[in-house]
C-alpha cells in the first residue's frame, strides 16, 4: 500500500506546481475570522504564517468585504490603537508569525454579509515572493472576551 501511494503524491505535487517552484512557500495555520454583529463596519481575521524563505505578507484581499487591510495594535499613550501596516508583515524564514487578537491581524473592511459563526470568509493572502494563497477562513464566535456582542 505504501509503495503505491508515494508515486501518487509525487504526481499530485507536480500537477499543483504549474510554475517552477518559487523562492519561498508560506504555510498557513490557525486561520479564522471573528464573528461580528449585523452591520459591523469591519471584521478581524487571524492566522499563523511560516515562510520557507524570507518573505513578507503584503496584502489581503477578499470578495466578502469592500477590501482587506493588515493592521497592528499598539499602545499609544495608554490607549490601544489599531493602525494599518502599509509595508505589510515581515515573515523571516522558518519563523512562525502569529496574527492574533490584541496584536497584528487582518481586517476586512465593510463586510458584504454578516460574519456569522459557522460561516467562512474567502481570503487571498499576497506575499512579496511566494505565490498568493486563496483560503477559506472559518468564522468563530469569541465568547466572554467580547462581552455582550453575541447577544444581538
Ligand atoms: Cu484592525
Amino acid at each position: 500500500m505504501i509503495r503505491q501511494t508515494l508515486p501518487l503524491i509525487a504526481i499530485a505535487a507536480l500537477a499543483a506546481c504549474s510554475a517552477p517552484a518559487g523562492p519561498s512557500k508560506v504555510t498557513v495555520a490557525d486561520l479564522w475570522c471573528r464573528a461580528a454583529p449585523v452591520g459591523a463596519p469591519a471584521g478581524g481575521c487571524y492566522v499563523t504564517l511560516t515562510a520557507s524563505a524570507n518573505d513578507r505578507l503584503v496584502a489581503v484581499e477578499t470578495t466578502a468585504a469592500d477590501h482587506g487591510e493588515i493592521h497592528t495594535m499598539e499602545m499609544d499613550g495608554g490607549v490601544m490603537r489599531m493602525r494599518p501596516l502599509k509595508d505589510g508583515i515581515d515573515l523571516p524564514a522558518g519563523e512562525a508569525v502569529a496574527l492574533k487578537p490584541g496584536g497584528m491581524h487582518l481586517m476586512i473592511i465593510a463586510p458584504k454579509a454578516t460574519l456569522a459563526a459557522g460561516g467562512s470568509v474567502p481570503l487571498t493572502l499576497r506575499f512579496a515572493k511566494a505565490e498568493p494563497l486563496t483560503l477559506s477562513a472559518p468564522i468563530r464566535q469569541v465568547g466572554a472576551a467580547m462581552g455582550g456582542m453575541e447577544h444581538h
